[in-house]
């Protein structure tokens, strides 16, 4: 989950974010850093209204009034329009997202500083000294897929978000090391549609640049990514203008609601997919039979999480999850993902056992199961997958009941 600060929340809670600010857990621990908050029409402060113009659009994430500054606000080119989604949010929870901001394709983008290589960042909330893993997430609906590409964000020409001119959902991290530039997905862009981008860069160069799309891992990329001078662009590319500057194509068309940009490592906290991924978060959690919605700090996100080794996701971990792990071993994603970096897994691995998020089950992830404590008693691993690697459903039925019997008697003894 995220540290954070508001912007709106400053100013109107300013003795409560202060003591906050007192805290000295607040960029420590496993929590990543939020650097930017780009709400898209709802931090009150910027006072956005159905269908008016757009002129600069806040970053909510930082304290007003620092030097430098906190804030990376965003300046809006050619008019796009703030667009009132209360009754079309991203998802059924999401309702603290009142507005998104709609644009043409043709003439309207934003533009402001780069996040790219955070230590190298020109508006940072802190120098980020030594770290250079980083990530965005965003909603976004597209109005039309065409046959050129569509830029939903792109930070210094370096990651980006885009709809290839296959009409792919994709993404496309650049480098001048022998990296992909653009991948497109195995997902089809489709009109109409919210739909949930994550772009993680979790641990290096030899982490990739990884591409998740509604939660599911689909783009991963090699390589280590460039130092930029460009702008951050959303709705627009982002590319060198040649004379120092940054040269804007405006290209996407459609509503784009809520962004945040963020920092982890090197004391700057750390990224964990189940409680840093909004729409596992937001979106799938909830759906599944263990675990509800509520979000009492108003971050925009579940503060229900996850409870580690729960694969079946019903919120209780017990022997259920051994057998959901049994009947997902040897499984992977491989097969989903396009690009040329490293293998990750997301919630469906998750659920046939993935517990250390690789994209497949194998003993590592044994491992972790046993170390919730969980597989006491259970037996061995050999013992469970003795006679079959992937248990078909009679023998599956037949190894619960064992597993159950198993259960009670050594509850009596
Ligand atoms: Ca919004
Ligand atoms: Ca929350
Ligand atoms: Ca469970
Ligand atoms: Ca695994």
């Amino acid at each position: 989950m995220k540290t954070a600060t508001w912007r709106n929340a400053s100013s109107v809670l300013g003795a409560f974010v202060f003591a906050w600010l007192a805290l000295p857990t607040l960029f420590a621990g496993a929590d990543y850093t939020l650097d930017r908050w780009y709400r898209l029409g709802d931090d009150p402060s910027e006072g956005a209204f159905a269908n008016s113009s757009v002129s600069i659009t806040y970053d909510s994430s930082g304290l007003l009034g620092q030097s430098p500054s906190q804030l990376a606000d965003l300046e809006a080119i050619g008019s796009p329009l703030y667009v009132d989604i209360s009754g079309d949010r991203p998802h059924a929870n999401a309702t603290l997202d009142n507005y998104a901001i709609s644009f043409d394709g043709a003439t309207q983008y934003l533009h402001g500083p780069n996040l790219n290589i955070p230590y190298e960042s020109t508006k940072p909330n802190f120098s980020y000294t030594g770290t250079d893993d980083r990530g965005y997430q965003l909603w976004f609906k597209i109005n039309t897929v065409s046959d050129a590409y569509q830029h939903m964000l792109d930070d210094g020409d370096e990651h980006s978000a885009i709809i290839t001119p296959a009409g792919d959902l994709g993404f496309e991290m650049r480098s001048n090391d022998g990296g992909q530039a653009s991948v497109g997905s195995q997902t089809a862009a489709v009109a109409n549609e919210w739909v949930h981008y994550a772009q993680i860069r979790p641990d290096g160069a030899n982490g990739g640049a990884l591409g998740y799309i509604n939660g599911l891992a689909a783009v991963s990329q090699s390589a280590i990514y460039d130092s930029s001078s460009l702008e951050l662009a959303i709705a627009a590319d982002a590319e060198d203008d040649t004379l120092g500057g940054t040269a804007f194509t405006p290209s996407y068309n459609g509503l784009i609601s809520d962004i945040e940009m963020f920092v982890f490592g090197e004391g700057y906290g750390d990224y964990s997919y189940t409680t840093d991924n909004g729409y596992f978060t937001d979106v799938f959690l909830p759906s599944t039979a263990g675990y509800s919605y509520t979000d009492s700090n108003q971050d925009g996100h579940n503060d229900n999480a996850w409870i580690a080794g729960d694969i079946n996701f019903d919120g209780q971990l017990n022997v259920d999850d051994v057998m959901a792990f049994i009947a997902g071993w040897n499984s992977d994603n491989a097969g989903t993902i396009n690009g040329n970096g490293p293998s990750f897994g997301d919630y469906q691995t998750l659920g046939l056992g993935d517990l250390d998020l690789d994209g497949d089950t194998d003993v590592d992830d044994w491992l972790v199961l046993r170390a919730t404590g969980v597989t006491a008693g259970v037996g061995s691993l050999s013992d469970l997958l003795e006679g079959a690697t992937v248990p078909e459903p009679t023998s599956l039925v037949l190894l619960a009941a064992g597993l159950f019997a198993m259960a009670c008697y050594r509850s009596r003894v």
